[in-house]
């Protein structure tokens, strides 16, 4: 088989750490702040995200993981002023100012969606793939991912002949970038040319630009263009979109809350994208120039899917995976099968001539009451046979790697945790042990990163 015929798409999905809870960080994220002040029980965050994994792998398509960050962190309480033990860090934190503690005990490194932007080396001068984890500048809890993400993805895609890891973009809010969560990449086939769609919510150096009022956008078109240079993607296949303000106002923080791509496919809601008949137009007409095919364009109406209902269900956050028979899979959260309006495009879906001929659901509730759906909790990874022997391959998931998580995640996680609990210093040793076993399991360093520094 030739390397294009066999370059495949995998999987990176987070590991739900064990500090999963409701703190209501995200401003414009509607689930965040609904569930804020719930209980959460990250047991079963941490398993209903393997039963995910373990399916789609038994399904035969190519999956792996990413490990959880060190939490709490320390660091951050030290750079904050926060003296002392980190117990007594801790303590004092909850006293002062309770949502900094949250922060710091924040678990959103799950949705890897946002870990990085990846373009695969068929698509970059140089022939390597190209990450840049994001900065998510926008929102403290997840703008200190990024230097432990960094780390992760260094050790896992070590080999410099195949993998560039740059670093994040220098962080502030003009060069604010959340990763692939704002990025789409169509193509005939995963090795041959493809078209990399950016989507971003505002300019940040030219305010007069239409962006939205309401709820802030996360993504800036010169984070977009930065990335584009640093991965060597021409710009004949790299374009800039703007998110239509609209969305963003009425709860679409990330673009992968309203559209979904994968090969020849692409599904999106009528209001996703600012003068989005133009832009559709280009897709079609650029699809069939550069990857020489017919592409699938499935545009919801607002009619059809009020966006309300869009961002209840979840429906553009599906995953939509290639089998090896050709057609694709919709891998969808439970919600959509809860929601009478997703449904009926389900249905449309599917009974169009589109390749998507197949839907599962995933009950994925503890991570969705988060806003994040099955598509945020993956990190998608495209590699040629080479590239896929050569990352590390103790995060390749397997069913014993599975058997062996399952039972970490029995032992190490508590069954529900609030927002008080994590005052408990209890909660960091526990973190901190549940990581070091996890280092043997993935073979990789995980928490030492954090704590050392
Ligand atoms: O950044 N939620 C995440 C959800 C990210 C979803 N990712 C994608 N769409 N790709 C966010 O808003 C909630 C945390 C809290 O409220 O404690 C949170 O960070």
């Amino acid at each position: 088989m030739s390397d294009t015929a066999s370059t495949r798409e995998f999987n990176f999905d987070g590991l739900v750490g064990p500090t999963h809870n409701y703190a209501g960080l995200s401003h414009g994220n509607m689930a965040s702040a609904k569930h804020h002040g719930q209980s959460a029980n990250p047991r079963a965050a941490v398993l209903e995200g393997l039963a995910k994994m373990r399916q789609l792998s038994d399904w035969g398509f190519a999956q792996a993981v990413l490990p959880p960050l060190s939490r709490p962190n320390i660091g951050l309480l030290f750079q904050l002023g926060f003296r002392g033990t980190p117990a007594e860090m801790i303590a004092s934190a909850a006293r002062v100012d309770p949502v900094l503690l949250a922060v710091a005990y924040s678990a959103s490194a799950m949705w890897t969606a946002n870990a990085a932007t990846v373009a695969p080396s068929c698509d970059t001068e140089d022939h390597r793939v190209h990450f840049t984890p994001a900065n998510l500048s926008s929102l403290l809890h997840r703008s200190i991912e990024a230097s432990e993400t960094t780390a992760h993805l260094r050790t896992i895609f070590a080999n410099p002949q195949h993998f560039v890891v740059h670093d994040p973009l220098p962080a502030g809010a003009a060069l604010s970038d959340e990763g692939a969560a704002n990025h789409t990449r169509l193509c005939a086939d995963y090795g041959g040319s493809g078209i990399q769609i950016f989507a971003y919510g505002r300019t940040a150096l030219n305010s007069h630009l239409p962006h939205p009022q309401r709820f802030p956008a996360r993504q800036t078109r010169e984070s977009c263009a930065a990335i584009i240079r640093r991965h060597q993607l021409s710009s004949r296949h790299a374009w800039l979109w703007q998110q239509n303000p609209l969305a963003i106002d009425a709860g679409v923080f990330h673009n992968d809350v309203i559209s979904v791509g994968n090969q020849n496919v692409f599904l999106c809601h009528e209001l996703a994208f600012v003068e989005q008949s133009q832009r559709l137009d280009e897709l079609r007409r650029g699809f069939a120039e550069t990857c020489q095919g017919d592409l699938h364009l499935f545009e919801v109406s607002a009619t059809e899917l009020p966006i309300g209902d869009a961002v209840q269900s979840y429906l553009f956050n599906s995953q939509l995976l290639s089998r090896e028979d050709g057609n694709m899979t919709l891998v969808c959260p439970r919600e959509c099968q809860e929601t009478p309006s997703a449904q009926a495009v389900i249905h449309r879906l599917l009974e169009s001539s589109s390749p998507v001929d197949q839907v599962q659901y995933f009950d994925l509730r503890q991570s969705m009451r988060n806003g994040g759906g099955p598509a945020c909790l993956r990190l998608r990874v495209v590699l040629n046979p080479a590239e896929q022997q050569a990352f590390h391959q103790g995060v390749r998931f397997t069913p014993g790697l599975h058997d062996q998580l399952q039972q970490w995640a029995q032992q190490h996680y508590r069954e529900t945790l609030t927002i008080d609990d994590l005052r408990d210093p209890n909660l960091m040793h526990e973190s901190w042990s549940a990581l070091e076993e996890l280092e043997r399991i993935l073979q990789m360093p995980v928490g030492s990163i954090c704590q050392a520094s």
